[in-house]
């Protein structure tokens, strides 16, 4: 099919508009001001290596990691940015431990949880990191829309908006009633892939005009894999299924398409970029490495939900390996942690086959 060049993520947010008829365009605005915060922390994060921004900030989150100063920039970024936006009633960061509410009289119908610049472990090392991004229609009742609203008021000339704010309730919602998720990569280049239910598509950025053009159109994960993507410096912390699937994908089975290649960055959205485009299943499942995380090391809120939305999207699977499919969990807490076995479909039914004693 025919596509014209140079199709702007703004175009398409458009397009996408416009195939919902009573649509209101605050999804649209809500995306277009969460791209403006990902061009920002772009900008950013390719100067790290030549500006102060390198390093620790002496503080830590909730997860009890040290933060990188890339960290709280992109968590400010996002998080100053979207307050105002007038779209969304509350907000969640991996870098915060409470809700974060918006600005007074900017509130909005949808919810956003994010993680701010995912791997940033790595920043130091040059190794691509990530933001990523999930959006709940919220739950509770918005109140009165808002009159008189126009984003040049003054603070002075500001009619208070009618709206109410968000909480945790509506934060807390299952995967399959997401209303888009994806994810920006800040690597050789820095794409925006993203899905609002309609397929995936991938936007890579011009940073000669500052903007992102359509580069993977109807992204689709391969049927089978290539690689696995596992730290298996966590083998011995495995139950035994787990060990039993990862020895059975180095097996020599040529005809099988086995053994596959290991590949493991070490930074979630690198991996999972990786294997969305060239075919792979990612794991970071349950150990018994740390009692304080029983569930594995990553969070289900805004890094496995908003990617388990994408991949389902272009034919994959998410799961947990205990038998729950990642977008059918129901939240209990903001930071509640999931095992994550995410990628090619086939792959993902055959983990879940040893995982649960199957195979
Ligand atoms: P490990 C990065 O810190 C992160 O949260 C994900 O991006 C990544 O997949 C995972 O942790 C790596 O964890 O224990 O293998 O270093």
């Amino acid at each position: 099919m025919h596509r014209p060049l140079g199709i702007t993520v703004s175009r398409h947010i458009m397009d996408l508009q416009r195939l919902h008829p009573g649509a209101t365009g605050e999804l649209s605005g809500l995306l277009s001001e969460l791209i403006v915060a990902a061009k920002t922390i772009s900008a950013e994060v390719n100067m790290a290596g030549l500006a102060d921004i390198l390093g620790m900030s002496g503080k830590t989150n909730i997860q009890g990691e040290e933060v990188q100063k890339l960290d709280e920039f992109a968590n400010n970024t996002i998080k100053n940015r979207m307050a105002r936006c007038g779209y969304i009633c509350v907000m969640t960061s991996e870098e915060e431990d409470d809700i974060i509410p918006v600005a007074e009289g900017y509130e909005g119908k949808y919810t956003l949880a994010f993680d701010p610049l995912d791997g940033s472990s790595n920043i130091d090392f040059n190794v691509s990191i990530g933001t990523i991004f999930s959006i709940h229609l919220r739950k509770s009742d918005l109140g009165e829309p808002p009159v008189g609203r126009r984003s040049t008021d003054t603070e002075e000339d500001w009619q208070p908006a009618y709206g109410k704010p968000g909480s945790a309730e509506d934060l807390l919602q299952k995967g399959n009633k997401q209303v888009a998720a994806g994810y920006i990569i800040y690597g050789s280049s820095t794409m925006l892939v993203f899905t609002t239910g309609e397929g995936v598509q991938g936007f890579t950025l011009d940073p000669s005009v500052g903007e992102f053009f359509l580069s993977h159109p109807d992204m689709r994960i391969p049927e089978k894999s290539r690689y696995f993507s596992v730290n298996e410096g966590n083998y011995s912390y495995w139950d035994e299924n787990m060990c039993r699937y990862i020895d059975y994908l180095k097996e020599q089975d040529e005809a099988g398409g086995r053994p596959y290649s290991s590949r493991y960055i070490g930074s979630l959205v690198s991996d999972f970029h990786r294997n969305l485009i060239a075919g792979g299943i990612f794991l970071y499942p349950k150990d018994n490495k740390n009692p304080a995380k029983p569930s594995g090391k990553l969070r289900l809120l805004y890094e496995a939900v908003p990617l388990a939305f994408i991949v389902e999207q272009a034919g994959g699977r998410a799961v947990t390996g205990d038998g729950r499919n990642i977008m059918e969990i129901e939240p209990q807490e903001l930071h509640q942690r999931v095992p994550l076995i995410i990628g090619c479909r086939h792959d993902v039914d055959e983990a879940e086959d040893f995982l649960n004693g199957k195979k």
